[in-house]
């Protein structure tokens, strides 16, 4: 068995997005489309290296959400992996890994890089979608230079090199050989559980499930089950059942594994029952999102950020204090007033796990998190949903308070900021250019002017300069800011794979937290109107209302 050259021609916009390559699965099974990328992603590595280290001779982690063709592709890449000089991969037993769990051993064994296989939140299957990306040695996200880099020269491919060599067996752990590459099939949630085990108080979540906390963790048939059942079944001794849809199935039962209150519909229903567990939480496709439930009381992931980082001190992992905290842009500034109060650094980036990663590496951060369901720390490069339930259980347990209580508390010392997202789905690409440059012509006329009723105050394109490296990163989405700091928020997202996705983010601070009458959507209607007078979206999109409200 030998490597061969193997003529191949280039694929127009293979550009990956947000968080890599993401397509429909009937696009990635076309002959050569993933070969391509992952030939180009190599071609990159070996000349491109920024310290002066090539790929080839180097371990790279490798491992997927065990999505539909998950299994296909892996043996694609350890194939065209040992046709580019890599020298070991270290492969997920099943093409098994979480996104948390593949940045984890990343760093614990201090990997050259990484690929993951997944398409997050977005649904799988035959008719769902793939995606692919590449993470690098801190175990974070390419950042856009090297993701540029591999665009461009999937724009001139024009060979693949690849070893001809039979499928390996990728459910078998231990050594196997690849021609001259070693592929070491590992147990995907080791590394990760002792990462785990670093942070949290294990034995205080013991003892809290022997007493009879109850808590219902939903992995919506995606690749956190295994994690979540190691480690809170199994470590932590809390009942079977604890953890449900914990099978990954490549296309997750037909659920949409995206946690927010409208795709884990099961577990709100259940966190409303008389019976209802102490705690709810649910992940998404490759486990880095999290939703967390309280009873009947549902967590906005921009207050859990806050949350989190008022009561870091209560685990162990963060028990020294926090560096600093991060948002992105559209994430509420509710954790931006608590880390006024504790005298923390605050940064706002543009969407984007790739943008916390500066700021991680760089002592400038502990915790990040987003309006999207995603919360990490510096303990990986990716944002972690087993994590964020853990922290939450921790520190449930530590300060002996429910969800809801914690989140009131909260409200009282600060503020709420009462917030939304609505999104319009599968929009014609070319309305929401017309729609987003609009919006960009008309933000210099608007400071100072009053608009369906809402004083504007600031409006524009966010951009963002690195505070690490300089790197500037523009058009990352429009803010409109009212003089009361109210705002909306304009943004294509970057993960969609079907036509364009809009997100129109919405949020409102409201200083009185012992108003329990205040029902989101109603309480952002001026918001609403607002965003229609300026954006025209009924018109431009004929939709006349979002396809999910979160
Ligand atoms: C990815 C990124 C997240 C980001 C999200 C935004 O999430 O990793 O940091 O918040 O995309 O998605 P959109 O561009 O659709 O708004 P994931 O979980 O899809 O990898």
């Amino acid at each position: 068995m030998a490597s061969q050259t193997i003529p191949t021609e280039p694929f127009a916009g293979q550009r990956p997005g947000t968080s890599g390559l993401r397509k429909k699965v009937t696009v990635f099974t076309q002959p050569h489309y993933l070969e391509n990328f992952v030939q180009s992603l190599f071609d990159v590595l070996n000349a491109t290296a920024a310290d002066g280290r090539a790929l080839s001779g180097q371990t790279l982690v490798l491992g997927g959400d065990g999505r539909f063709h998950n299994r296909v592709a892996v043996q694609t890449i350890l194939k065209l992996a040992a046709g580019n000089g890599v020298a070991r991969v270290l492969l997920g037993r099943g093409g098994i890994f979480s996104t948390p769990a593949v940045s984890a051993v990343i760093r614990r064994r201090q990997a050259f890089g990484g690929i993951v296989l997944s398409a997050s939140h977005n649904p799988g299957g035959p008719d769902g979608d793939f995606g692919i990306k590449y993470n690098a040695g801190n175990g974070g996200p390419a950042n856009e230079t090297l993701t540029e880099a591999v665009y461009a020269r999937t724009q001139g491919l024009r060979e693949l090199r690849s070893s001809d060599a039979p499928d390996i067996d990728i459910d078998r752990l231990g050594l196997q050989q690849l021609d001259d590459m070693v592929v070491e099939v590992i147990d995907p949630v080791a590394d990760y559980a002792a990462v785990m085990r670093e942070l949290f108080d294990f034995d205080l979540l013991r003892g809290m499930f022997q007493r009879g906390f109850r808590v219902r963790v939903d992995a919506m048939n995606a690749v956190g089950g295994p994690y979540a059942k190691a480690i809170l079944e199994g470590e932590l001794g809390a009942p079977a059942g604890t953890v449900v849809n914990a099978e990954p199935l490549e296309d997750f039962g037909g659920l949409h594994p995206d946690p927010n209150p409208v795709n884990a519909e099961d577990l709100i229903a259940h966190m409303q029952r008389p019976d209802a567990p102490d705690f709810g939480a649910a992940m998404d496709g490759d486990a880095d999102r999290n939703m967390v439930v309280g009873r009947n009381f549902v967590v906005s992931p921009s207050d859990s950020l806050a949350l989190m980082t008022a009561h870091a001190g209560l685990i162990p992992g963060y028990k020294d204090g926090l560096l600093g905290v991060a948002r992105s842009m559209p994430t509420s500034a509710a954790v931006d007033r608590v880390a006024k109060a504790m005298g923390l650094p605050c940064f706002e980036t543009p969407t984007g796990w790739k943008f916390f990663g500066n700021l991680l590496d760089d002592g400038k951060v502990t915790l990040c998190g987003e309006e999207s369901y995603g919360t990490g720390s510096d303990h990986v490069r990716e944002k972690d949903g087993l994590w964020a339930v853990l922290f939450w259980i921790n520190l449930v347990a530590a300060s002996g308070k429910s969800v809801e209580a914690l989140v009131r508390e909260l409200w009282t010392a600060h503020g709420r900021c009462v917030y939304s997202r609505h999104d319009y789905e599968a929009i014609p690409t070319d309305k929401a250019d017309t729609l987003m440059a609009g919006l960009r012509a008309a933000l210099p006329s608007l400071p100072g002017t009053t608009v369906a009723g809402c004083a504007i105050a600031l409006a524009d394109d966010f951009a963002y300069t690195d505070p690490v490296d300089g790197s500037v990163s523009q058009k990352q989405g429009i803010r409109v800011i009212l003089t009361d700091r109210s705002r909306v928020v304009f943004r294509l997202s970057g993960t969609g794979t079907e036509g364009a996705t809009l997100r129109v983010y919405l949020e409102r601070h409201e200083p009185d937290a012992t108003r329990h009458d205040l029902e989101a959507q109603t309480a952002l209607q001026p918001l609403v109107a607002l965003a229609e007078t300026l954006a025209h979206i009924r018109t431009l999109t004929n939709m006349d209302k979002p396809t999910v409200m979160t």
